[in-house]
């Protein structure tokens, strides 16, 4: 049997390793977990409550976006993960673990802190699941719950997404530079592309964050590697006051 990878639809370190998996042509097969039930099940099967995980041909098993990719560069070294000079790879290896550590958790954040202002919009991140979509009143006796849980478990609670808000643009920053530096959108797609590149198409997905990209290299760098992602929200859906500081903070 290939190998399995455990995921959640639209989970952005599980779109990583699926697109790093994707590159070096390793078979595997893939597990939808229904979230927020992935939890106890990664736990059961895993120990660790997060996706992505993955199990190997040889039984071996491995869980975290950043653990998997080291493996899959041992398993199929072409093409490479990571650059071979030094200084390179150690560069790439910082951009992915702050994107593994602090950009990761921002995309969440946002996510979570519009779907449960608004709920209708949960149904467009179904796109492309195994699970058929809920009609809409179980949506709406399911949104509540299932934002409650995840809003929760992500610590995306008010102060905490004003606070993304406000600093987004020097991640941005950050994240521009390099890709100006050549550590991000190279010819070669590294970890750190993918391990970023898919926290910002999934942020590009929520209509109030999107406006705060427009025209930055972050913007073209996630669209070229993920033209395509599940899911919209509109614009107009967290305070104006939270919007506006967002923006004077550019
Ligand atoms: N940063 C880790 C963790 C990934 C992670 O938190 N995944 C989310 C889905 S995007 C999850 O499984 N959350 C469930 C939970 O926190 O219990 C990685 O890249 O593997």
């Amino acid at each position: 049997m290939p190998a399995t990878l455990y995921v959640v639809h639209g989970s952005h370190p599980c779109a990583a390793v699926a697109r790093a998996l994707d590159l070096k042509g390793l078979p595997y097969r893939t597990v939808e977990l229904l979230p927020p039930l992935h939890a106890a099940l990664q736990r059961a099967r895993f120990g660790t409550r997060t996706v992505p995980s993955i199990r190997l041909e040889t039984g071996e098993k491995i869980s975290g976006s950043r653990a998997i990719m080291r493996r899959l560069d041992e398993l199929a070294p072409e093409p490479p993960l990571l650059p071979g000079d030094p200084a390179e790879r150690e560069a790439v290896l910082r951009a992915e673990e702050w994107g593994d550590q602090v950009y990761q958790p921002i995309a969440r954040r946002l996510l979570w802190a519009t779907l449960a202002r608004c709920p209708e919009a949960m149904a467009s991140y179904q796109a492309g699941s195994r699970y058929p979509r809920l009609p809409a009143p179980a949506l709406r006796a399911a949104a509540p719950v299932v934002t409650g849980i995840e809003r929760r478990l992500n610590d995306a609670t008010d102060p905490a997404v004003r606070a993304d808000l406000r600093s987004l643009h020097r991640h941005l920053d950050r994240i521009d530079g390099w890709i100006g530096d050549g550590v991000l959108g190279g010819r070669t797609i590294n970890a750190a592309d993918l391990q970023i590149a898919t926290s910002s198409r999934l942020i590009l997905t929520i209509g109030d964050v999107r406006p705060l990209y427009a025209g930055r290299p972050a913007e073209t760098h996630a669209r070229r590697l993920f033209p395509d992602w599940p899911g919209t929200t509109p614009p107009s859906v967290f305070p104006n006051v939270w919007l506006d500081e967002a923006q004077a903070a550019v």
